[in-house]
Order: C-alpha cells, then sequence, then structure tokens
C-alpha cells in the first residue's frame, strides 16, 4: 500500500531528577552533598531512507516517545542517559508543525537526518548546590520535559520526469520499456493507482558489469487523469504532489485508431487538470508524445497534435513503446531537456541542527535491520 500522508506524535524523553544525598561513611564527619544529576532524556531524529518508499509504517503506528533520563542517585552518580530514537522516512518526505502548518524539514538526500524532539535535560543533584555558606543543600533540580510536537509528514517523490496523461494513453507501459519498473499494465483505465518510479539510462549502458553508465534519470509513472479530476472524478488529483518536484514533464495522448478523441482536446483538458493543482505544473517544461504509433493506421489526429504542438512550440514526439519506434529518440530529448533545466536549489534554512546522537542508539537502530 502507498501512503503519502501521515500524521504523527513526538515527544523526546523526560531528564532524570537530580538527586539528594549525604555522604556518609565511617571515619568521614560531614562528608557533604553528594546527589547525582539526572540523566538526560533520549531525543528523536527523523532520518531518510534510502529503502522506504512509503509513509506506511507510520499509519498504524503514530505516537512516539523517547526513553526517560534516570534520577541521579547517591555518592555522585549520574543517572543514565535515555536512548535516543531514529525514525526512518522515505527520501522526499516533508515535516510540517501542526497545527499552523510551517515546514519544519524537507528530507531531500538520503541518509539525512534531522532533530525533531530534543530530549530534556537532566536536573542538577545537590552537590552543585554547595556554597562555602550553605554546605548542606537540600535543593536539586527535576529533570526537564521532553520537547513533544505534532508532526504532520507528506511524502512527495523525487522525480525527474513525470509521464502524465489520460488513463490508457501508456504511461505504464513506456516507463516499462525504458527502465526497469515494471508496473501492471493492462487496457482498462486506471490500471495504476499509485506512482512508479523508475530509473533511467539515457546513454545505451545498463549499468551493469562492464557497461558505461551515461546520463542517468528518475521517471514517475502517474495514475491516469480525466476531466474534472480536479473535483474529484476518477482517482482526483491529489497525486499529483508527486510530480510537483520534477522538472520535466511528459505528456502521452493516444492518437492511434483505438481511441478516436480529439488529441488537441485531450491535450488541453489534461492541462487544465494540471492548472488546477498548481499553477507551477502548467509552467514546467513538457514534452508532447503521441503513443501507439505501430497501431496508428489513420495518422489524422496524429498530425493535428503534431501541428498544434508546433504552433505552440512544445516538443513533440511520437512513439510505439510496444515496437520501440521512436523510444530512444523521446528519452534522448528528456535528457537533453533535463540537462538544460536547473535543479531547484535546496533550501538551506531547512537544515536543523542535527545534535550529537547516542551512538549505542544508533547501533540498535542497526541491527534491526540484519
Ligand atoms: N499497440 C500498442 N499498444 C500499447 C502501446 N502502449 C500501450 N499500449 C496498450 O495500451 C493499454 C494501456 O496501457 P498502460 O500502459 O496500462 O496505460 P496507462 O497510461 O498506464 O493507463 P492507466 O494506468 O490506466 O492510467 C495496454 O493494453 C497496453 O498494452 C503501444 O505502444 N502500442
Ligand atoms: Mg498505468
Amino acid at each position: 500500500m502507498f501512503v503519502d500522508e501521515a500524521k504523527i506524535y513526538v515527544k523526546g524523553g523526560d531528564g532524570g531528577n537530580g538527586c539528594i544525598a549525604f555522604r556518609r561513611e565511617k571515619y568521614v564527619p560531614r562528608g557533604g552533598p553528594s546527589g547525582g544529576d539526572g540523566g538526560h532524556g533520549g531525543s528523536i531524529y527523523l532520518e531518510a531512507n534510502i529503502n522506504d518508499n512509503t509513509l506506511l509504517r507510520y499509519r498504524y503506528n503514530r505516537e512516539f516517545k523517547a526513553d526517560r533520563g534516570r534520577h541521579g542517585e547517591g555518592s555522585n552518580c549520574t543517572g543514565h542517559s535515555g536512548q535516543d530514537m531514529i525514525l526512518r522516512v522515505p527520501v522526499g518526505t516533508l515535516v510540517f508543525e501542526e497545527p499552523g502548518g510551517a515546514t519544519i524539514a524537507d528530507l531531500a538526500t538520503p541518509g539525512q537526518r534531522v532533530l525533531i524532539a530534543h530530549g530534556g535535560r537532566g536536573g542538577r543533584g545537590n552537590q552543585h548546590f554547595a556554597k562555602p555558606w550553605h554546605q548542606a543543600p537540600r535543593e536539586h533540580e527535576d529533570g526537564f520535559p521532553g520537547e513533544e510536537r505534532h508532526l504532520r509528514l507528506e511524502l512527495k517523490l523525487l522525480a525527474d520526469v513525470g509521464l502524465v496523461g489520460f488513463p490508457n494513453a501508456g504511461k505504464s507501459t513506456l516507463i516499462s520499456v525504458i527502465s526497469a519498473a515494471r508496473p501492471k499494465i493492462a487496457n482498462y483505465p486506471f490500471t495504476t493507482l499509485e506512482p512508479n518510479l523508475g530509473v533511467v539510462n539515457a546513454d545505451g549502458g545498463t549499468g551493469g558489469h562492464g557497461t558505461e553508465l551515461g546520463r542517468t534519470f528518475v521517471v514517475a509513472d502517474l495514475p491516469g487523469l480525466i476531466e474534472g479530476a480536479h473535483l474529484g472524478a476518477g482517482l482526483g488529483i491529489r497525486f499529483l504532489r508527486h510530480v510537483e518536484r520534477t522538472r520535466l514533464l511528459v505528456h502521452l495522448i493516444d492518437t492511434s485508431d483505438s481511441n478516436d478523441d480529439d488529441p488537441v482536446h485531450s491535450f488541453e483538458v489534461i492541462n487544465g487538470e494540471l492548472e488546477a493543482f498548481s499553477a507551477s505544473l502548467v509552467e514546467k517544461p513538457m514534452i508532447v508524445v503521441a503513443t501507439k504509433l505501430d497501431a496508428t493506421t489513420d495518422t489524422t489526429r496524429l498530425e493535428a497534435l503534431r501541428n498544434y504542438c508546433k504552433k505552440h512550440k512544445l516538443e513533440f514526439h511520437s512513439v510505439s513503446a510496444v515496437a520501440g519506434e521512436g523510444v530512444k529518440e523521446l528519452v534522448r530529448s528528456m535528457a537533453d531537456a533535463l540537462d538544460k533545466i536547473p535543479r531547484p536549489a535546496h533550501d538551506p534554512t531547512l537544515d536543523l541542527p542535527v545534535g550529537p546522537i547516542d551512538p549505542s542508539a544508533v547501533a540498535t537502530n542497526k541491527a534491526e535491520d540484519s
């Protein structure tokens, strides 16, 4: 199941209380205060994990509390600190504060880690309150509470190219021939219910042993759009957030004999839906692709679309994913187009300071995987 939104509650561990104690030992009269400090509470971090691609694990499990620090003890013993907790999220997860919705972090690079809930500091024991004129202090500090927060996690897949179009346009078939992705392909609308990602190599090599790796980019195959999707028709437009971060849209239109819709009208309908989701989507560079060339004997619709694109200065391709015709050229054009479009700059204000991490917590977390 693909889950791209989750709400969680996190709470750093409370600090342990400081202790009141006095040194009591034979032959040591008035041994002085010896109350140890409380341990610090564990903190909670989010970490972008390359092996996750959904927020599913936060669907049922929403509350996370880090360990508290242990209380201080006599003989100046400091309490143990609570273990830090690391929550793994897919790369591309945005973190928002609830309520208010302020953006806290954008976990866009694999392995990136941000601190989302500080553990509370441990309280000081009575040893810290001794003064020359106050040698038997009975004061101590309680531990400080851990930070608590309600957060909303939102996954926006990180892909370079987004495939959009009507259902059955051939989006999944295209991604299956240009990448290793193997989405379900079938001759009925809404075969694809959730986005699929595929890595495409533009310059030939497969990346296998002994082959040259050329330019590579990530393509996202999206569920089909229909007229009125922004009003909830079909699968709606919610999943379009996954193309918000792409740099290039590839718009597929079936101009084969089996589809007698006016391709120019289809093109405009889909563009209208993209615009209804966000104006930024229609401003993205776009390549228009007429699909199923092998099944096209009547080329009037194909030519009408070609002319329309020429008039509107849109790059146009016609391909057959099944027969392989034009696919290589299309892939190369995608790579060429991407070369010209700069990657969006990373927003440095979203880089939260990452505090020291309890190494034992990291070790435990890794051990869980193996
Ligand atoms: N002849 C021919 N058929 C194709 C070609 N590409 C796709 N098809 C067929 O068109 C149908 C729909 O293909 P999909 O790739 O599932 O279409 P889609 O755009 O992913 O559809 P949704 O997931 O429903 O949005 C399937 O029956 C494919 O076999 C092509 O190049 N030539
Ligand atoms: Mg599909």
